[in-house]
């Protein structure tokens, strides 16, 4: 991927001419096997967090997945990890209420599987209850490193979408705006929302500005997603 960047005018230089071009791809390369070795391991469910009283022990970085219900953050979870049946996923919007935690053994990081938000038919305490968690959780965990932010590549950023990115702007923590289903597009329409995306993300201060698109079941943009955990968890793998 990196050496698509290059400009097809420019002609290739003997490897170390220009140092810095090799270290950016080295690094980029080095970025996606670590990424793929975290997430060849066996990764576990760790925990249901329900309310913040039971987070497990900041003592290890976290990388939450954030987004609307049913945009597709189990099923990401699962293709990241090979594992079909860790994270739930469901047909049922709403119905994953939990912080819900995974590891792997001998490495400091959590992936958690967050509640969806913006269920219109969820009943008001529920909402109450998710946005009182969530809300929380986001502004005040001190090890948690980047919030993957899920948008559904057929429906683009949505009002609520901007809530939690302000949120996270005010907060100062870092996200990542990842598209799903891109399966679902044509690469056309893939083109437009990327470009949107980039726009409502643009000058909003906490926001990563590379976006990844991604498809659970074609595996598009796995590679990169992985990559992006290591660099933003900061463990050296
Ligand atoms: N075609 C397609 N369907 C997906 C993809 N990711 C999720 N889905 C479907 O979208 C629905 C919601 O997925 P889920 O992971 O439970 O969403 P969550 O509520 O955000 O955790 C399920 O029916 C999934 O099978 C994808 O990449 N491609
Ligand atoms: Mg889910």
């Amino acid at each position: 991927m990196a050496s698509a960047a290059r400009p097809p005018s420019q002609p290739e230089r003997p490897a170390g001419e220009n140092p810095q071009d090799g270290t950016a791809d080295d690094d980029a390369r080095a970025a996606i096997e670590a990424g793929e070795r975290l997430f060849a391991r066996p990764w576990g469910f760790i925990r249901g967090v329900p309310a913040l009283e039971f987070l497990p022990e900041a003592n290890r970085s976290e990388i939450a997945f954030a987004g609307r219900s049913n945009v597709g953050k189990s099923s990401l979870i699962n293709a990241l990890v090979n594992q079909h049946g860790l994270a739930r996923t469901s047909n049922t919007p709403g119905r994953t209420q939990d912080l819900n935690f995974f590891a792997t053994e001998n490495v400091a990081l959590y992936v958690v599987d967050m509640p969806g938000y913006g269920f219109a038919k969820a009943p008001k305490e529920r909402v109450d209850a998710w946005t009182e968690l969530v809300k929380n959780y986001l502004r005040g965990r001190p090890t948690l490193r980047r919030v993957i932010l899920l948008i559904d590549s057929r429906h683009g950023v949505k009002p609520v979408d901007r809530d939690i990115m302000a949120m996270l702007d005010e907060a100062a923590v870092t996200y990542q705006v990842v598209l799903t289903k891109v399966d679902k597009i044509s690469l056309d329409e893939r083109a437009r929302v990327l470009k949107s995306v980039g726009e409502a993300i643009a000058r909003r201060a906490a926001a990563f500005p590379e976006i990844i698109a991604t498809s659970s079941s074609k595996g598009d943009g796995l590679a990169e997603l992985r990559a992006a955990i290591v660099s933003a968890s900061l463990l050296d793998l």
